[in-house]
């Protein structure tokens, strides 16, 4: 209802802007719009910030990431499917909408398409009465939430792929899920296209241009007809565009700006949409796509790899805290429902933001500025703090720069900082610094680039009675909506203990700005225990215990216990010496060590094991290189005659370079060898961020 109201009372204020615009009376009033501009939907979008993904099918039955096409419909079948207990979750998680894979990759649908044979209706659910989206959309509806369709424009089940036949499909499937199941808020167009498929039964390869294949001026012009107020999305939009990557990271630096022309599905410079573009010639906002576990669709084997809070935390600031929306997968299992773990750590998630922005200590504090705009109390610093999304501080024309200054009355702890732009006329601010005052000297807690929608900064606890939000440079007279800060509670319930290659123990916090305590010889752990400088050396098996402390609060969290078994220090690598070889097992998936195509990473245990599978992780870092998609493993007693175990191609690993865990019956062995067949970009050298292996 409130953001009906807003909807509307924005609508009026465009609509008086317009009119002030076109009676030349706008310079009395407020700032001219600048560059590109946010539709009515797109703010609407932007108000929502965080909604829920759920990814589930085909590949629910099969354990798989991407179903070749050939699969049967007689595998659908979720014994207890359960549309409200996803809703309910989603609403209480404080989650704006849900959207649903609605037909993946595979070509499944959850809808009983009439174009179509590869559909709920020829699975045994139901009897093939049932019909997912429909059940969707009366959950929806029942919680109060919008709903949203993922489409995969790629299909490998579909015999006319790659032809204007199948193009024609497209357009009438969409027609089917846009006009019978109310309103839709968001449109979401995969940029995935591999080649191989099923193909109606075809099995080959096939490639599309994907620029002008699928026709998406088309295919926007009959979303916007049908259902005018959904965004659509893709990695350019034309609404809202993809982040460029799927581990949850907007840019810390983020236009909501794109020069969209350029971009398309599929489009090969993914790494330049974390930060939109400078002056971008439309409004295609970033939203940050990323699953609450490493895989999108279920399954059980990564029930114990679900986020853990300060993971989910750091996603959470990384998208919405920089300027994007927080589009979170929750994978549904195969009775059709969330799984327990999901929610406690969803729960967990939005139970610790409900504390993190419970107390604005800006409210009721004294605003001023260094400039006003035509010195009216319009534009005036307490707009930052009146609650009030459509009021604003600016200042005239020719002022690029300016500060505002918060008063708290008397000196508070906090660690959080939130800022938002008025984005409805544009995006602006290019850099800016906030202060706090000690004696008279004013000290610098942080300095970021842009702001947009919605800007929120984290740091250590300080202490301060006078803020200072400093815009340093715009691309035009800045307008400031809003300004928040809080004393966010630190997160005092996960520490994770981890060694290396080297039998470095590394211990971790879940928040920064804690004492950590510990001991190694499985005593008891308290605040007189050894207190935690840093990594040290711990090379025997035995148990770690340690725990965290607020040293301000003096709250401390639980204790962990952390096992180890038998250490990878002797492990070696075996033959021609490799560069830095240890990075590839040193935990740590930033560092990597690379290897010419052709090569294998051939390495002893140091003794024989029972090996049952082996883990693959590719380069970490944002713009990792040499992904492996193809694969051969090799065990041996001797280093002389080798078996293959495992051969095949990692899933999906392009868009989610995760760990990739390949299991195998146990085989006894001391040697491994790691073959990389092909990498996805057909790069010359081959990056290993870690190889490890799974004993029994
Ligand atoms: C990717 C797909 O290939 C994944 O399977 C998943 O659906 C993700 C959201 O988008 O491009």
């Amino acid at each position: 209802m409130a953001n009906k109201i807003i909807t509307l009372q924005r609508g009026i204020l465009t609509t008086l802007l317009c009119l002030a615009l076109s009676t030349g009376m706008l310079n009395a009033q407020g700032p001219d719009p600048f560059g590109a501009l946010p539709s009515e939907r797109q703010l609407d979008w932007h108000d929502l910030e965080f909604y829920m993904f759920v990814h589930f099918n085909i590949n629910t039955f099969t354990d798989m990431e991407w179903g070749s096409g050939g699969e049967s419909p007689d595998i659908f079948n979720p014994s207890d499917l359960d549309c409200m207990q996803w809703a309910k979750i989603a609403k209480e998680a404080g989650m704006k909408g849900i959207i649903i894979t609605a037909k993946h990759h595979d070509g499944f649908c959850l809808w009983p398409s009439k174009y179509s044979e590869h559909t709920v209706e020829n699975s045994p659910w139901k009897d093939g009465k049932g019909d997912v989206i429909q059940e969707l959309r009366e959950a929806c509806d029942a919680y109060g939430l919008k709903m949203g369709i993922y489409y995969s424009p790629w299909d490998r089940n579909h015999a006319d792929y790659g032809s204007e036949k199948y193009i024609t499909y497209f357009h009438n499937q969409l027609t089917e899920l846009l006009t019978q199941y109310g309103d839709i808020f968001e449109v979401w167009f995969d940029g995935a296209n591999g080649g191989d498929g099923y193909y109606g039964g075809a099995n080959e390869t096939r490639k599309v241009d994907r620029k002008t294949y699928y026709n998406f001026p088309e295919i926007w012009n009959l979303v916007r007809r049908l259902q005018p107020n959904a965004v659509m999305f893709s990695d350019g939009g034309p609404d809202v565009r993809w982040i460029g990557n799927e581990h949850g990271t907007a840019g810390r630096t983020n236009w909501s700006t794109l020069n969209r022309d350029l971009v398309w599905p599929g489009w090969p410079y993914a790494e330049q949409l974390p930060s939109g573009h400078k002056r971008g010639s439309h409004w295609v906002a970033g939203e940050v796509d990323v699953s609450i576990r490493p895989g999108w669709y279920y399954h059980a084997s990564e029930d114990h790899k679900v986020h853990s809070l300060p993971r989910l935390l750091d996603i959470y600031y990384e998208s919405i805290g920089r300027n994007a929306s927080f589009l979170l997968n929750i994978p549904v299992d195969r009775r059709g429902k969330v799984h327990e773990k999901d929610s406690i750590q969803l729960m967990a998630l939005s139970n610790q933001l409900k504390k993190d922005f419970a107390n604005n200590l800006l409210e009721g504090s004294n605003a001023t500025s260094s400039t006003v705009r035509l010195n009216s109390p319009t534009f005036s610093a307490d707009k930052t703090i009146d609650g009030d999304p459509l009021t604003y501080w600016a200042t005239d024309d020719f002022t690029r720069s300016g500060s505002i200054t918060y008063d708290l009355g008397s000196p508070q702890y906090f660690n959080r900082f939130l800022v938002q732009e008025y984005i409805a006329l544009g995006q602006r601010v290019d850099s800016f610094t906030v202060d706090i005052k000690q004696g008279d000297q004013w000290i610098n807690i942080a300095k970021e680039s842009t702001i947009g929608y919605k800007r929120i900064l984290r740091f250590n606890d300080v202490e301060a009675r006078w803020i200072r939000l400093n815009i340093i440079s715009t691309l035009a007279p800045p307008t400031i909506s809003n300004v928040e800060i809080y004393r966010a509670p630190k997160v005092l319930n996960e520490i994770t203990i981890t060694r290396d290659q080297d039998d470095e123990v590394n211990i971790e916090a879940g928040d920064r700005d804690l004492e950590i305590y510990y001991t190694t010889d499985g005593s008891p752990v308290s605040t007189a225990s050894n207190k935690y400088h840093g990594p040290f050396t711990f090379s025997q098996s035995g148990e770690i215990q340690a725990l965290a402390v607020d040293h301000i609060s003096m709250v401390s969290s639980p204790v962990t216990r952390q096992w180890f078994s038998v250490s990878k220090k002797n492990w070696a690598v075996k033959g021609e010496a490799i560069k830095d070889w240890k990075k590839s097992i040193d935990d740590n998936g930033f560092t990597t060590i690379s290897l010419a195509k052709g090569r294998d990473l051939v390495l002893d245990l140091g003794q024989l094991q029972k090996i049952n599978g082996f883990e693959y992780l590719p380069d970490q870092n944002r713009y990792g290189s040499g992904i492996v998609s193809k694969y051969r493993f090799k065990v041996s007693r001797d280093g002389v005659k080798w078996k293959t175990v495992a051969e095949g191609s990692f899933d999906n690993i392009k868009n989610n370079p995760i760990m990739q865990t390949i299991s195998f019956k146990a085989i006894k062995g001391r040697y491994i060898s790691f073959s990389p067949l092909a990498t996805i970009d057909e790069s010359e050298v081959i990056k290993v961020a870690e190889i490890d292996v799974l004993i029994k």
